[in-house]
């Protein structure tokens, strides 16, 4: 049977049909049709979402990335869910940056451990040159690993994505984090067009764009939709999308926020799927939260790439040997 007549049966008109997702680079998604997305009973979108995700990916590989804090702590700025924020009291000790030696060291275990990236996050607002020359290094490092590289290092100056790509960088980490309507209530010491410019600095280095956001820190769904809008419309749409479930840390802002229903997070990546259909989706933070039950879910809608390794940057990941037993019952594989 043909499953582009199938996706095109019976969908509520501003629903794109699977054969146009291509086009979206073009044509550029509406709020109006995301959210027509996000409105689909359950199954129809996931059916949906699944047909994407068959028609573009191995439906049973996924991605490995483990996470490094390289700095943490002790950060200039105000996101309203970030424990590392010094202006928020979340009890983390602050590090500083960390030596090549100590940053080989984790790569090196991650790479045993199965991993195939390695992402260094920094607490910084953006980092200072003689910094940026210390994680150039690390950078090299980690590639002569024969790891695929990744950084968040925050906002970017110009020259400074030019040198990471020099230094051996592959992906470069920068979220969206929300709809633009809502950043405001969470952040307030950078603008939007502030993470604009420095994904299109990324973009224009020649680096891999990784590019998601934040859901359950109570939004409403048409704010995801318009997440997920800001995201499929970047020109090309990111390689990598991050999809975070709230962590909420105790000091933090947004601690005590309501919970989003774990099914309308499977619904947040399954929009993702359908309207950045290449891109690898990242079930990211919020996973240790999250019963094996809804992270299956996930994958069925598109997720294809996890955080692997026991600890995000300050909080918790599922533990390696869970993550395998997961994977295995599931019948997938890392590629
Ligand atoms: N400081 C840099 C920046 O903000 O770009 C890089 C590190 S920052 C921790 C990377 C991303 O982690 C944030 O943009 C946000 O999307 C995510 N993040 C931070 N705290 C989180 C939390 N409590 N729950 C979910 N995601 C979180
Ligand atoms: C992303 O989108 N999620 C990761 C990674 N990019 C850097 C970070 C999640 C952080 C969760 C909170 C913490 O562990 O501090
Ligand atoms: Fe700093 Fe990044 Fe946390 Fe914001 S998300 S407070 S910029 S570490």
């Amino acid at each position: 049977m043909n499953p582009v007549a199938i996706a095109e049966h019976d969908q509520p008109s501003a629903v794109k049909p699977v054969a146009d997702v291509d086009k979206a680079q073009i044509e550029k998604w509406t709020v109006f049709e995301l959210q027509s997305l996000f409105d689909l009973p359950f199954s129809d979108l996931l059916h949906r979402a699944h047909q994407v995700h068959r028609h573009y990916h191995d439906p049973n590989a996924v991605q490995l990335s483990t996470l490094l804090s390289i700095k943490t702590g002790g950060c200039s700025e105000d996101c309203g869910y970030c424990p590392q924020s010094a202006r928020h009291d979340a009890g983390i000790a602050n590090q500083d940056l960390l030596t090549l030696e100590e940053v080989v060291g984790a790569a090196r275990a991650a790479k045993e451990q199965g991993a195939s990236r390695f992402c260094m996050g920094a607490a910084w607002r953006g980092p200072k040159q003689k910094d940026l020359d210390k994680v150039a290094e690390m950078i090299a490092a980690v590639r002569a690993l024969g790891l695929e590289t990744c950084a968040t290092l925050g906002m970017l100056k110009e020259g400074q994505a030019e040198q990471l790509k020099q230094a051996g960088l592959d992906y470069y980490n920068h979220n969206l984090d929300t709809a633009p309507e809502f950043y405001g209530d969470i952040i307030t010491t950078r603008e939007y067009q502030d993470r604009l410019d420095t994904l299109e600095k990324v973009r224009d280095a020649g680096l891999h764009v990784c590019c998601g956001g934040i859901v359950g820190m109570g939004e409403s769904r048409r704010l995801r939709a318009g997440l997920v809008a800001q995201l499929a419309n970047l020109d090309p749409y990111p390689e990598s999308v991050p999809i975070n479930n709230l962590v909420q840390v105790e000091g933090t802002p947004l601690h005590g926020t309501e919970a989003l229903d774990p099914l309308e997070f499977v619904r947040t990546i399954a929009v993702a799927r359908i309207s950045m259909p290449k891109a690898m989706v990242r079930l990211s933070a919020g996973r240790q939260e999250m019963p094996e039950a809804v992270q299956a879910l996930c994958f069925f809608a598109g997720a294809n790439s996890i955080f692997y390794g026991e600890k995000l940057l300050t909080t918790g990941n599922p533990e390696t040997e869970k993550d395998r037993v997961l994977l295995a019952k599931l019948g997938m594989h890392p590629f």
